[in-house]
């Protein structure tokens, strides 16, 4: 004390902590906020921002727009302070009695600190735990009104804000995002009418067909209870257990085992509603009607052995992939499809609309595309944002309704429920994320965290002190269906046609490309020899049987084991035969853009050939591909010409998995060095075996002989995606790489096992 009282520096060797740096710390350096993406005086971000622009016919019209705005908070050119908003003078060090002395209790300001640090984690969602989100826009082609009065489709070109969050199921928070899993794909639709959310999956079907199951298959798939393994993943034995005893899974495996199930990007799959919903007109009339999202970027996945080891390398690969395709402008964006039926048409199909796990097939009710969203916006804050936002299957507004389908029964008490224990109490819907953008007004008040701030002393109707008021919208507000009554017994079971677990399984394998079906074995091999308890295997395979034989065969000669006789089957009825439906394979929707946002490894070292590097380089970017400069260090590397090229990435922290393609420019001393350096090789060596292009300049060539890449493909005949070039003929090489780069991959290539 006596020291500090005559000014005499302690812990010199910190300059904040001694002397006037300590007794007044200088103001922070910092840089101002960027401007949100509205001003004021304008709505907010979702009515008219720079980046939606102000929309001709008019935005959505949502009179309380703008609870972003309201809550956004911006510490640049700001002091320090408490939760009180007490300034803090300094931040380093806590109260002590004496300089080596105890901390007093007194110091309320690291008590406010720790207690809130202690509390900064809420629960995890019990599955979809972990995903990410962004903020957008869903624009109306025409007007629905015809069949729905739902907002949204209100009017052409009329648009409604969104935020949409994608997620795997089974991983925790903190997993990793390439694990095989279903891809949740929740959109929560801010419209006129309060919020509508369509949570769905990228998958069309379902595990289950009740609700009643849902605890089971989330325990069977987690890992297992006892010591909590194996992280994000169905390979373990309680979930084949559990589906092996559950036939009405087949479908829903059948699109887990394929690659529908390891995406490339968010941005890259399909997103559907999965249960046949209601969509219902002004004048009370309904139709059946099933979701669709459709990626504009088309349908494109990885391959398994790719989105294992991008588990290692970059486990955020998808949220990185969405964040800065959104900062890059590329927004991602999906056109909106409606299947729409009748109820008579419901009658004749050959299943239930009200089982999960059957889709329409397209052939049967084309998907009609009514609107195109647009993600436009990365959050500001992952928490606050993404966390905190709640999705719930309850949430429709007046012209959506549901259907009698078991599951979605089910969901419509789930989702709500779950969030009050994870966001902490009723008042969830106040959260910012979660508030309607049109006025919310009843008598429900009080609870746990309540923000609203009711005025008046009625919080009752019928009420005349209030005027009546909050008054009820009759004709104008939401009425459910009138359905017309049934008169059956009062049961627990399920309609005969919920039985036929097997015909669309098929469906769904008859459908799919050779190069897919290759997968489905190859996803199915792994998952069952992952699998300890030979029974579990046996049943599953006997499950196959009824799908295909080819299936079971190729599944049961990986496990060594002969196919068991079929599953007796749950029905005796006569069992549809579906023809092939080409809409159910990822080929069928390679999408419109061509290389836009594609990442490229180009391979440098000293010597490479520069002049080359820059027209790779040129081509992608023309085009909208991401070319990235790698080499073994962060060293600049001289070329040919004695430029210096900045060096992006390294061989060491950027592996080949991380990349669409690679392309290894000309140059003799660069080939020779990266020939030399087993990364480079197996670099070369992995773009091949994933079935990406590769283009190879001049003296580049070198390094695909050196590592051992076939120059054709299995059957003799010319790779279109392996692509050698005179350094001369280079422009019509980067045309190859680019045609053969929109392609996605070269299944051709593909062997079992792998040659390279
Ligand atoms: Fe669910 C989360 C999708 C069946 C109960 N579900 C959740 C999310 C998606 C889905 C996308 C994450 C939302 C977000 O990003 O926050 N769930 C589906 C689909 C299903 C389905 C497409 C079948 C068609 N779910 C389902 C059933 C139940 C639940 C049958 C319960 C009876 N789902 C939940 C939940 C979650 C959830 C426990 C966890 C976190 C949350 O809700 O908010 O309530």
């Amino acid at each position: 004390a006596a020291d500090l009282a005559a000014g005499i520096a302690y812990n010199s060797n910190k300059p904040a902590e001694h002397g006037e740096a300590a007794r007044t710390p200088p103001e922070g350096v910092h840089v101002a906020a960027g401007a949100p993406a509205a001003t004021a005086g304008t709505a907010s971000e979702t009515q008219s921002s720079a980046k939606v622009g102000s929309g001709a016919p008019p935005l959505g019209v949502n009179p309380n727009d703008g609870n972003l705005d309201r809550v956004r908070s911006d510490a640049g050119g700001q002091r320090l302070t408490t939760n009180q908003g007490v300034p803090v003078g300094d931040n380093q060090n806590s109260l002590k009695a004496h300089l080596r002395g105890p901390t007093l209790m007194e110091d309320f300001i690291l008590r406010e600190k720790i207690t809130h640090f202690d509390h900064e984690r809420i629960p995890e969602r019990i599955v979809h735990a972990r995903g990410s989100a962004a903020h957008g826009y869903f624009e109306a082609y025409q007007d629905l009104g015809g069949i729905t009065r739902a907002a949204p489709f209100a009017q052409a070109g009329k648009r409604t804000p969104v935020f949409v969050r994608f997620s795997t199921v089974a991983g925790e928070r903190g997993s990793s995002d390439t694990a095989r899993d279903v891809r949740g794909f929740a959109v929560k639709f801010y419209t006129d009418e309060g919020n509508w959310d369509l949570v769905g999956n990228n998958m069309p079907v379902f595990f289950i067909q009740d609700a009643m199951k849902f605890p089971d298959l989330v325990h069977s798939v987690k890992p297992e209870p006892h010591h909590g393994m194996p992280q994000a993943a169905s390979a373990h034995d309680t979930f084949w257990d559990f589906t092996s005893l559950m036939p009405e899974s087949m479908h829903m495996l059948m699109w887990t085992m394929s690659d529908r199930a390891i995406p490339r990007s968010y941005r890259m799959m399909q997103g559907f509603g999965v249960h046949t919903y209601r969509l219902v007109n002004a004048d009370g009339a309904s139709v059946f009607c099933k979701f669709h999202w459709q990626p504009v970027a088309g349908t494109h996945s990885l391959v398994w052995e790719e989105s294992n080891k991008i588990m290692g390398a970059d486990p955020d690969f998808h949220r990185r992939d969405l964040w800065e395709a959104i900062e890059a402008g590329a927004y991602p964006q999906w056109e909106l499809g409606l299947q729409v039926f009748t109820e008579e048409e419901a009658e004749a199909f050959p299943f239930d609309v009200l089982d999960a796990t059957k889709l329409v097939p397209e052939e049967l009710v084309p998907v009609q595309l009514v609107g195109r969203m647009t993600l436009n916006r990365n959050p500001d804050n992952f928490f606050a944002e993404t966390e905190q936002v709640a999705f719930c299957t309850a949430h429709v507004v007046p012209g959506i309704d549901f259907s009698n389908d078991p599951l979605l029964q089910g969901r419509i008490h789930s989702y709500v429920d779950t969030q009050i224990s994870r966001l902490g109490g009723p008042n969830f819907h106040e959260l910012p994320i979660n508030a309607p953008v049109c006025p919310v007004h009843n008598n429900q008040r009080d609870g746990m965290h309540r923000q609203t701030v009711n005025r008046g002393r009625v919080s009752y109707e019928p009420n005349s002190l209030g005027g009546g008021c909050p008054f009820q919208a009759g004709a104008a507000g939401f009425t459910s269906l009138r359905e017309q009554a049934v008169t059956e017994d009062k049961v627990r079971g399920k309609p005969e046609l919920f039985a036929d677990h097997y015909s669309q399984a098929r469906l769904f394998w008859i459908s799919q490309s050779p190069a897919e079906q290759a997968h489905i074995v190859g996803g199915f091999r792994f998952e069952l020899s992952k699998v300890q308890v030979p029974a579990i295997r046996e049943r599953m395979l006997s499950m196959l049987a009824n799908v295909d034989a080819t299936l079971a065969h190729g599944v049961a000669s990986g496990l060594g084991i002969p196919v068991p006789p079929p599953q007796p089957l749950a029905t005796a009825l006569p069992l549809p035969q579906y023809a092939p439906s080409p809409a159910l394979s990822l080929l069928a929707r390679p999408g419109g853009q061509g290389v836009k946002t594609r990442q490229v490894a180009i391979l440098i070292a000293p010597g490479v050939d520069g002049d080359g590097v820059e027209a790779i380089r040129a081509a992608l970017l023309a085009d909208g591909a991401v070319p990235h400069l790698l080499a073994g260090t962060l060293n600049p590397v001289r070329t040919a010409g004695g430029a210096m090229l900045a060096v992006e990435k390294t061989l060491e922290n950027a592996p080949p998995v991380l990349f669409d393609a690679v392309a290894v420019p000309d140059g003799a001393d660069a080939a020779e060095q990266l020939s030399r350096d087993a990364l480079a090789l197996d670099f070369v060596r992995q773009q091949y075996r994933h079935c990406k292009p590769l283009l190879a300049v001049g003296a580049g060539t070198a390094l695909l002989g050196k590592a051992g890449i076939p120059p054709l493909l299995p059957d003799g005949s010319p790779d279109p995606s392996l692509i050698g070039t005179d350094p001369s003929d280079l422009a019509d090489a980067l045309a190859a790489f680019k045609t053969a780069l929109a392609g996605h991959r070269a299944f051709q290539r593909e062997t079992d096992p792998p040659l390279v």
